[in-house]
């Protein structure tokens, strides 16, 4: 069966082959920042669970120099594209343009927009997408969809985009404790599967699993930052007593995991995060288990060491567990009101094998290890356990 093709162009730099990466869920494409353009060549990406595949293009630069009368890398997309047209092959037909826009500019000029018709112009019929990407700001958002609508509609009087959708492809931190977790992947790919011809259309189940799988994996790498960033709060000299000072940590932790699962907003909502943030910080359960491991004889680690893989691993539980559980309101299993539920099973984490798993933890790590090998220890010594539930 003929496989749906999605081209992906924009500027450099706006984040196309982070977006890639995003939604095939691997670190294909190469990213990063520069003074440079990143992708120099034409790739195609084939989606593994998802039979898709996505063309990470070179992102246009301005003119080098005024002679120049299209810069390269428009030439180079324009002539890819000429050729793929012609090929007999229905394989290399382009369904879908993703329009990738920076939603960190301010500003979008007519000319980027003519650059992108142009560039793909053998492809006049094929719906485009402009994706806003690095949309980190939810008060800019309805700016920057504007923005995009005026840009196209001072570009041509025939193509506009089919939708506008604002993404976020990796969480965006501007602290320890406060990020934007990705935002709109799985929503782009929903729309992305309603717009490909129908015989190259993925089956609903598939998806699904695609998109839980996606939000799992967005959800594990929030829980793995914050886990990091709890071995720096909790590496202070004085003994740390109970959890509070973990709590801004969870609750951007929390906050993260359940924008990721789709659940934001509501009083219910509200009163489920704040239940899991109370038992990782001062239920019974929570306090247990720091003096059990506190008390555990013959560990011969400075106390920031030990306070240190004991926050980490309070942080990492608890996400754990969250994770869990939201991915259970996800699927419809368990309602968002019941917060027994959610208590009995975040307790059970704290007081289960915990305090086992840390113990291992404390008698492997040394005075001198870095942090941050300490914390990933400990994240896939819980993740893993959960991934096997
Ligand atoms: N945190 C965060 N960073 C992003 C996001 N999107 C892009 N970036 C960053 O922006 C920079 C450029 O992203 P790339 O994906 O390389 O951009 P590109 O459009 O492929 O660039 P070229 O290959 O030069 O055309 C990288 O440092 C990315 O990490 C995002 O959603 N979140
Ligand atoms: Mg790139």
């Amino acid at each position: 069966m003929a496989k749906g093709n999605v081209l992906v162009v924009g500027n450099s730099g706006v984040g196309k082959s982070t977006l890639i990466n995003a939604v095939l869920g691997e670190k294909k494409a190469a990213a990063d920042f520069g003074i440079k353009g990143t992708s120099s060549e034409i790739t195609v990406y084939k989606g593994e669970e998802i039979d898709f595949n996505l063309i990470d293009t070179v992102g246009f630069e301005p003119q080098k120099a005024f002679w120049e009368l299209e810069p390269k890398a428009i030439k180079t997309v324009r002539e890819w594209c000429k050729k793929a047209a012609l090929d007999d092959d229905m394989e290399n037909d382009i369904n879908i343009i993703w329009f990738c826009v920076d939603g960190t500019a301010a500003k979008l000029f007519t000319k980027t927009i003519k650059d992108l018709l142009r560039a793909t112009s053998v492809w006049k019929e094929v719906p485009i997408v402009a994706v806003i990407t690095k949309s980190y700001s939810q008060p800019d958002r309805v700016k920057n969809i504007k923005m995009v609508q005026d840009a196209f509609a001072a570009a041509s009087k025939t193509v506009q985009p089919r939708a506008i959708m604002p993404v976020i492809a990796e969480s965006f931190y501007l602290s320890d404790s406060v990020f934007a977790p990705p935002e709109g992947i799985t929503e782009l790919m929903d729309l992305t599967n309603e717009l490909l011809p129908e015989g190259k259309r993925i089956a609903v189940d598939v998806v699904a699993k695609y998109k839980l799988e996606r939000r799992r994996s967005f959800a594990q790498a929030a829980v793995l930052s914050s886990t990091a960033a709890a071995a720096t709060v909790g590496a202070v000299p004085i003994p740390f007593a109970d959890a509070l000072l973990l709590q801004p940590l969870e609750v951007a932790e929390i906050n993260g995991i359940a924008a990721i699962y789709g659940i934001r907003k509501g009083d219910q909502a509200k009163l489920l995060k704040n239940t899991i943030v109370e038992v990782g910080t001062i239920s019974t359960a929570a306090k247990a288990a720091i003096s059990a491991l506190k008390a555990i004889p013959g560990i011969g680690l400075a106390t920031s060491v030990i306070n240190a893989v004991i926050a980490s691993g309070i942080v990492a539980a608890l996400g754990e567990g969250s994770i869990y559980v939201f991915e259970q309101i996800y699927l419809g299993n368990k309602e968002i009101s019941d917060v027994d539920w959610v208590r009995k099973i975040l307790e059970s984490q704290l007081a289960g094998s915990f305090v086992e798993k840390m113990k291992g933890v404390l008698e492997s790590v040394t005075d001198g290890q870095d942090m941050k090998d300490i914390a990933k220890q400990i994240y896939d010594l819980f993740i893993q356990s959960f991934v096997k539930k």
